[in-house]
């Protein structure tokens, strides 16, 4: 198996924790800054599963290796899994993310706080290949207020449920243990080890 991948992200904080997770395994995990490609993709899919896989397709073309692609979001439950495949864009929209915590705390003033992060992969060996998908779910509570400044994105508002922490003061370590994207790549390496 080519123990060389793509990852078709420009997510500095998803491409430290694949290779954290991918790197014991003999994997080389490249970013399209590493191969010094210049990668955007219009999230335009109805779901995770397909913008997952317009990335992986558009960036499979551009490299010689396998492609990874991870869409993924974080879904509040009381406000109909919000900001959930927009997450990244509503915090853009508000002008970054300590803007974007402030609107949800605003928005769950008197509501439950169960939220979860969703993660799906995309594997694309080849253009031709089958796309093969894997998902996983991250279950937790939102904050009352921004606590830490470990991980990405929502991190710094969620509390993890699985590990009993804030993930912004939880180590990469911890945090891998039980997120939705460990958890897909989880079966991901099921795969790599059988296939
Ligand atoms: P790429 O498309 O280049 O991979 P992106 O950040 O735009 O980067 P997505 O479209 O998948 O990626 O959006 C995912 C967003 O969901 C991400 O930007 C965060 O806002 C949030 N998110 C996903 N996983 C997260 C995590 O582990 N911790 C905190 N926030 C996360």
């Amino acid at each position: 198996m080519n123990k060389q991948i793509c990852l078709a992200t420009n997510n500095k904080g998803k491409l430290r924790e694949y290779r954290e997770i991918l790197a014991p395994m003999g994997f080389t995990i490249y970013s399209p800054a590493d191969l010094n490609i210049d990668f955007d993709v219009d999230e335009t899919g109805a779901d995770y599963r397909e913008n997952s896989l317009l990335k992986a397709k558009g960036l499979r073309k551009l490299v010689p290796f396998p492609v990874i692609a991870d869409d993924s979001g974080l879904e509040i439950l009381a406000l109909d899994c919000f900001p959930g495949l927009h997450s990244s864009r509503f915090a853009e929209s508000m002008g970054g993310y300590p803007k974007a915590y402030e609107e949800i705390f605003r928005r769950l003033e008197g509501k439950d706080r169960s939220a979860r992060f969703r993660c799906c992969i995309c594997y694309l060996e080849n253009e031709d290949s089958k796309p093969l998908y894997f998902e996983g779910f991250c279950p937790g509570q939102i904050l009352n207020a921004p606590h830490g400044t470990n991980g990405f994105g929502y991190d710094p508002i969620f509390h993890s449920e699985e590990a009993d922490i804030d993930f912004g003061v939880a180590s990469e370590e911890t945090k891998n243990a039980v997120s939705h994207r460990a958890k897909a790549l989880q079966k991901l390496k099921v795969f790599f080890a059988i296939g």
